[in-house]
């Protein structure tokens, strides 16, 4: 069949659909180099949050920041740490200011970027170092770094690195409270790359209809792995997305912690109260590659360049020593005691074993793993002639 008059030819097309997917995006927007200059101007929080939040903020953002720098930027280097390794430096103060937010009973479901949640609800350091050093006395036991982890006594779900499978079931946890009349809400942290998967149109509409008390955080870094934001979503903000489910949708800047804890506090008391959901729209960056093997080539330099200067514990910083809550004695004793903690936490996780190997499939499936129960027509002499013939010839 000839094609029709004006048809684009099929090779013709993909090379213009590969220009334009490999078309550079402009280094920066404009309002990323809007607020780069406003970010710092005045104290829009004073006297919003109490100082010994405020203080708390600032020492579990910093906590995390040389917890993460120690796991990616030196035992992975070592080649101590395997496998994906995933950090969110320059987001901190997402996490850190929701989970701050939260009630004891509360229960959270991490993402990849989430460690400030892990640390402050309790898991020790040490645990942490030895779950990305593979270790055998772990939550996973030796598997993976944090792709699958939680601890259900700390309300921290385990992790499923499939994106978005998360957020049906944190509406699953919430269903679970309202049904049994419990105060607790359940919130779920995710990239904005996930907004666009099904499962979170699926969990969001079902988490509305039924006035769920749940709250969904979305770190809006700007990148999926390589693909930025603007070539991944047909609206502006991940707030937009929230109409749909006739729920509030509110963005705020994610480099802020008190900001980020403000809109937290008022989000999870609409939840608590029978509001149900709020979808928060975190804007951020991510400040690293998508994973420690990634150097984010892909990303232009200048976004770089503008978001180290919104760093949200630098900012933190800078707000708290104006006030004159902190001065260089308070942070370089609070530095001092936390680059310790953390030497020590790594050091006692160095030493800790591994796994033996029979661990291996130990806690992945529900029950264990026989070939011939899974698989019965591999044992079939038909199956096995045919594996034969194929490897004879
Ligand atoms: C369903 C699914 N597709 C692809 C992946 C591989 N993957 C892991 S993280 C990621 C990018 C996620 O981007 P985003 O949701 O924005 O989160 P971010 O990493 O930026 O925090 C991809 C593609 C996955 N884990 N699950
Ligand atoms: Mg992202």
């Amino acid at each position: 069949m000839s094609p029709k008059p004006g048809a684009t030819k099929p090779a013709a097309r993909n090379t213009a659909a590969r220009a334009k997917a490999q078309a550079p995006r402009p280094a920066v927007t404009k309002e990323e180099k809007v607020s780069a200059t406003t970010t710092t101007a005045g104290d829009a929080h004073a006297g919003s949050v109490p100082k010994d939040v405020s203080l708390k903020l600032f020492r579990f953002m910093k906590l995390t920041r040389e917890t993460e720098d120690r796991i990616e930027r030196k035992l992975y280097r070592q080649g101590k740490i395997v496998g994906g390794c995933y950090v969110g430096r320059g987001q901190e103060g997402i996490t850190i200011g929701c989970v701050a937010a939260l009630q004891e009973k509360d229960v959270i479901f991490p993402s990849h970027r989430d460690m400030g949640a892990f640390i402050m609800r309790g898991m020790p350091l040490v645990t942490i170092f030895a779950q990305y050093l593979g270790r055998a006395d772990t939550p996973t036991r030796g598997k993976d770094g944090n792709a699958h982890l939680g601890d259900v006594s700390l309300g921290l779900i385990n992790y499923v690195s499939h994106l978005a499978d998360n957020v049906p079931i944190a509406a699953g946890a919430a269903l679970a409270f309202k049904h049994r009349g419990e105060p607790r809400i359940s919130i779920n942290f995710l990239g904005e790359g996930s907004t666009s998967r099904g499962d979170f149109y699926e969990g969001l509409n079902f988490a509305a209809i039924h006035k769920l008390p749940v709250v969904y955080i979305v770190n809006n870094n700007q990148w999926a792995y390589a693909t930025p934001v603007e070539r991944q979503m047909p609206v502006k903000n991940v707030a937009d997305r929230a109409p749909a489910f006739n729920i509030p949708g509110v963005i705020v800047d994610g480099n802020d912690v008190e900001a980020v804890y403000l809109a937290a506090m008022e989000a999870f008391e609409r939840a608590r109260s029978g509001g149900g959901p709020t979808l928060i729209e975190c804007k951020t960056f991510r400040m690293t590659g998508h994973s420690a093997h990634d150097d984010a080539g892909y990303v232009p330099k200048e976004q770089f360049e503008i978001w180290a200067k919104k760093d949200p514990i630098i900012r933190m910083e800078r707000r708290l020593r104006e006030r004159g809550w902190i001065d260089d004695k308070y942070v370089g004793d609070m530095d001092g005691e936390i680059k310790k903690s953390v030497e020590e936490a790594a050091e006692i996780a160095l030493g800790m074993p591994l796994p033996d190997g029979s661990e291996t499939l130990n806690g992945v499936f529900t029950t264990p793993y026989r070939v011939k129960d899974v698989f019965p027509w591999r044992q079939t002499e038909e199956y096995k002639s045919i594996v034969i013939k194929k490897e004879k010839a």
